[in-house]
């Protein structure tokens, strides 16, 4: 298939993904979240691929969603449109996703890094929920994720002045796994998503879902959802594979189930 607003590629087991509307900083459009949707879906139904990467340019991940596009809507186009909805396919991707983010990270462009497993990030990242300065607030999870994953403060204080946080600012805060040179994102991230992509498929998933549930539920029902999913890998070739070949000291040859 062929997109107007995004690259995609295969690199081995790993399937990288890039935003592409230089002319607007990346700015996201209904376009190009339907062509993100489309392309994940893909992502998720061909069994060669193991890991997703989602990633910009140099100078943007995304500055947002399109100012443009939304600038004369108004509530009722935006309720009865249900506007936003299609982003939610982006959370119901359940292959392992990482955003490899260089330059702005803003508005929709931090909440779709937020929807991503983990974000690897250029030293030259910024972050932001900028949406006040709109007269809006962010509308696909930023007051939520932004949140869970930097505490009550800071969130507030990212939400409540519009204000940019660097990289560095992010590593602090937690919301990036990493923090690389800009000349190395790519390579690294590449080095990381190979290797999870090289781990057995069910694992994967199951490990994806039980981190997730810590953001649904208590305590003891994520802990009860860990448990019961570490008993299903027991059922699986690929426990016996990478258990015998730990013991054997061979590599594992992983059936992808
Ligand atoms: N939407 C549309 N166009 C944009 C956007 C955007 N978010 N960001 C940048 N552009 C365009 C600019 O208009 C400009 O186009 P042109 O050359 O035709 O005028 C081009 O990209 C380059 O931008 P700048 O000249 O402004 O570049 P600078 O380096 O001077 O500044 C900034 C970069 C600081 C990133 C600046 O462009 C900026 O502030 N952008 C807007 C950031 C923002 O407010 N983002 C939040 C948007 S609202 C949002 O994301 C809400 C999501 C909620 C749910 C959405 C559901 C669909």
């Amino acid at each position: 298939m062929s997109y107007k607003t995004i690259i995609v590629e295969s690199v081995g087991k790993v399937a990288v993904i890039r935003l592409h509307r230089p002319e607007a900083l990346n700015a996201i459009n209904s376009e190009l979240i339907g062509e993100l949707s489309v392309a994940l879906r893909s992502c998720e139904a061909a069994p060669s691929i193991g890991c997703i990467v989602i990633t910009g340019s140099e100078k943007a991940f995304a500055a947002g969603a399109d100012i443009r596009e939304m600038a004369d809507k108004s509530f009722s186009d935006v309720l009865l449109g249900d506007f936003a909805a299609t982003w939610d396919c982006i959370a119901h991707v359940r292959k392992p996703v990482i955003a490899a983010v260089a330059g702005f990270a803003l508005g929709g462009g931090c909440e779709l890094a937020m929807h991503c497993d983990m974000i690897v990030a250029a030293d030259n990242a910024r972050f932001g929920q900028p949406e006040i300065k709109l007269g809006i607030i962010p509308g696909i999870g930023g007051t939520q994720r932004l949140t869970r994953a930097i505490g009550k403060a800071k969130a507030m204080d990212l939400c409540l002045s519009g204000r940019l946080m660097d990289a560095t600012e992010a590593e602090r805060s937690g919301l990036v796994a990493r923090v690389v040179p800009l000349a190395d994102l790519m390579a690294e991230t590449m080095r990381t998503a190979e290797a999870v992509a090289a781990m057995p498929l069910a694992a994967l998933l199951l490990a994806k879902e039980a981190v997730n549930r810590a953001f649904e539920s208590s305590l003891a029902e994520g802990l009860a959802f860990e448990r019961r999913a570490f008993h299903a890998l027991f059922a699986t070739d690929d426990q016996k594979e990478g258990m015998a070949a730990f013991i054997d000291r061979r590599p594992p040859h992983f059936s992808r189930m």
